[in-house]
């Protein structure tokens, strides 16, 4: 005799249950308080939620990360920023593994998070919207986010962030399915077809007025930018760190033709604790040291980064 049908669990479902369209069964069973069962409601709905760190001294840490943060910026006019200054600037890292943030990311995604990557800014970006989904992602999809946190606070004059509410719920589109190919050079054609995609679907970008001391948390397909500096003497020190979640294999779709079985994986380090992270595909642990194409990043790691394979330790690839 045929075992019995068991249905199918969708608290088991590769998909963050924030962004599952079972959201509301989720929290209904889960044991949360109506505050907070509120705010994951407004996340799912809007793809974006506004927090307050509750980093201890942070008014002393913001100014600190300005003054030493300002030789480190490219003499550029346009698109000046800082990768990566967690390598040497203690208070970046403190920032990316805030404890408040690492919660809120566990309550909404049921899974742990963790910062892999950061971008400090001392001006507003201006930058057209876009998903993050294009730069980096992940499988199962989804379980990425980025937060955004001002070292002063923000306004329209200076050019803060701006999100699209409602626009994670777009696909997460990949180059190839815009008619693109993967590669950097297909980006201004993207952000002008994101443009027009907005705007067909009626999706209306919204900024974000923050005070020092509170962020913004988006999904990872929520399309965001940078709004028109207003007042062009003024500054938006602010930090940029965007977090993975565990069990996930990651990977760069610009750099990608998944479906032609081209697949540039990443490294992902938690900032925090400098472990370079495992991953894992449908459960199996993932060899990158095994990998064609990985995306890494650059040398030489600080020194207390720990857990990268000896295998990848001086190999150049991607
Ligand atoms: O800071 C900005 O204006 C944009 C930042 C951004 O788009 C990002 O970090 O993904």
């Amino acid at each position: 005799m045929a075992d019995a049908y068991v249905p199918p669990e969708p608290s088991k479902m590769a998909i963050p249950p924030v962004e599952s369209p079972f959201v509301k069964e989720f929290l209904s069973s889960s044991e949360l308080d109506d505050a907070t069962k509120q705010q994951a409601l407004f996340y799912a709905e809007n793809g974006y939620l506004v927090i307050d760190l509750e980093l201890p001294d942070f008014d002393e840490m913001c100014e600190r990360m300005i003054r030493d943060l300002d030789e480190h910026y490219p003499k550029v006019d346009v698109g000046r920023r800082i990768d990566e200054a967690w390598y040497y600037n203690d208070d970046v890292r403190k920032l990316a593994a805030a404890p408040k943030v690492l919660d809120v990311l566990q309550l909404l995604y049921q899974r742990p998070a963790f910062p892999f990557q950061t971008l400090n800014f001392d001006v507003g970006t201006e930058q057209p919207a876009h998903s993050d989904t294009i730069h980096f992602h992940c499988m199962p999809r989804r379980y990425m986010v980025g937060v955004w946190a001002p070292l002063e606070d923000v306004d329209a004059q200076c050019g803060t962030l701006f999100v699209v509410p409602g626009s994670h719920k777009l696909p997460d589109y990949d180059m190839s399915e815009l008619g693109l190919l993967a590669s950097s050079d297909s980006y201004r054609s993207y952000e002008d077809l994101v443009r027009r995609i907005l705007d067909v679907c009626g999706l209306k970008s919204q900024i974000v007025e923050l005070k020092r001391g509170q962020a913004v948390i988006w999904s990872a397909n929520l399309f965001h930018g940078g709004s028109p500096r207003l007042d062009p003497k003024r500054t938006r020190h602010s930090q940029a760190t965007h977090y993975y979640f565990e069990d996930c294999m990651y990977y760069m779709p610009m750099e990608s033709d998944t479906f032609g079985g081209s697949i540039c994986y990443r490294e992902a380090i938690d900032i925090g604790t400098g472990r370079m992270m495992p991953q894992t595909y449908r459960g199996a642990p993932l060899e990158l040291a095994k990998q064609k194409k990985v995306f890494r990043y650059p040398r030489p790691l600080p020194q207390w980064v720990t857990g990268v394979p000896r295998s990848l330790k001086d190999r150049i690839i991607g």
